[in-house]
């Protein structure tokens, strides 16, 4: 009954009388009042006005599965969708979950405990104050091209967020930044055989207000220097309108990759949208760090770069890490 009283809240342009709704629902008006508070509880901001009944006032910006599935405009990309308050880290709730879920379905959560980044590091993840969630996939296709998922997701978020107004770039393999700070990253897990995919976790998080002051264990000191939030770039920031924004565009970059098995679509964005390519870079590995010009990003998504002697080299995403020349980007 809740979501229904919530569902004509949201249909009425103005009030509703407690009356009124007693009635469509067949309860007592302290049913109806008990529902309203509940519902405020929960962070809907409802007036009352004697004699003229309830008006919803505000939504909260919440994640919830009521508040994003009606207005979710996919085929199957977040259809089955796991809202939860709290997690260690959403990829990693997918992997326990796998079977049970559909292809496409997504967790998402308002905060994670261990949200992880890749190569073992962590993805600071505090509470409500950035979008946490994964997508499961179940593409048929080999595993080496497992890091396209990533180039797909780079170039639908930077889409998401130009409708934002926001300008971003990609900062090959995973990183999306805003100038010189990171602003969100991708985590590309994968779990099959030799030959074929099991199923890919695609993993994002989006920092859309982070509070630098708030130091909690976790939380490297550094952090604050190199990272940003989107409240930055821009006064009205809606974790709901950017996810579901997300989910639609990323179905459609995906739906095109399977439908012509290339990435065109979304190198395009990629290439145009880099934040390295044409520049000196450093590229990390476990044992070396060396100087090259970023290249290009070729059709498996890895990137092309250069040494000193105009040696060519394709690089994978899995085991470097890319900085600046003299800084994170
Ligand atoms: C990433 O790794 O950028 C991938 C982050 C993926 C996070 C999502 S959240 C939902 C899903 N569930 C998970 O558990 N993870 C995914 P990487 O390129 O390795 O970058 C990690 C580095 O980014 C850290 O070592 C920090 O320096 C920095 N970092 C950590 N938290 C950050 C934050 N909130 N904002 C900006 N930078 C951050």
């Amino acid at each position: 009954m809740k979501e229904n009283i919530l569902k004509i809240l949201k249909e009425k342009e103005d009030s509703i009388s407690g009356e009124e709704l007693s009635k469509k629902f067949g309860v007592s008006r302290t049913a109806i009042w008990k529902n309203i508070n509940s519902l405020r509880e929960e962070g809907y901001e409802i007036e009352s006005v004697q004699r003229k009944g309830y008006r919803l006032i505000s939504n909260p910006d919440k994640l919830s599965k009521k508040e994003i599935l009606p207005e979710l405009n996919t085929d199957f990309i977040g259809k089955e969708y796991i809202y939860l308050e709290e997690i260690d880290s959403t990829n990693e709730e997918v992997k326990r979950r796998n079977l049970s879920m559909k292809d496409g379905a997504v967790i998402v959560t308002e905060h994670q405990t261990k949200g992880k980044g890749r190569l073992g590091r962590k993805w600071y993840s505090p509470k409500k104050q950035g979008i946490y969630f994964s997508i499961i996939l179940r593409p048929e296709i080999p595993p080496f091209e497992a890091p396209k998922i990533t180039q797909i997701a780079a170039a639908a978020l930077i889409n998401t967020l130009i409708k934002e107004g926001i300008e971003a770039n990609i900062k090959w393999p995973n990183d999306i930044v805003i100038g010189n700070r990171k602003i969100a990253g991708i985590l590309t897990e994968m779990s099959g055989q030799i030959m074929e995919i099991d199923y890919i976790v695609l993993g994002i998080g989006i920092n859309t207000s982070i509070d630098y002051d708030y130091k909690i264990e976790e939380f490297e000191e550094k952090l604050a220097k190199k990272a940003t939030s989107l409240a930055e770039y821009s006064k009205n920031i809606s974790r709901k309108r950017i996810l579901l924004s997300f989910l639609e565009d990323f179905e459609i970059y995906y739906k095109d990759f399977l439908a012509k098995n290339n990435i065109e679509k979304s190198l395009e964005i990629c290439r145009k949208n880099s934040a390295i390519i044409g520049k000196k870079i450093k590229v990390i590995r476990r044992e070396s760090e060396e100087y090259r010009k970023a290249l290009d990003i070729d059709e498996e998504g890895r990137l092309l770069v250069m040494d000193e002697d105009g040696n060519i080299e394709k690089i994978v995403s899995g085991e470097v890490s890319i900085r600046g020349e003299n800084s994170y980007i």
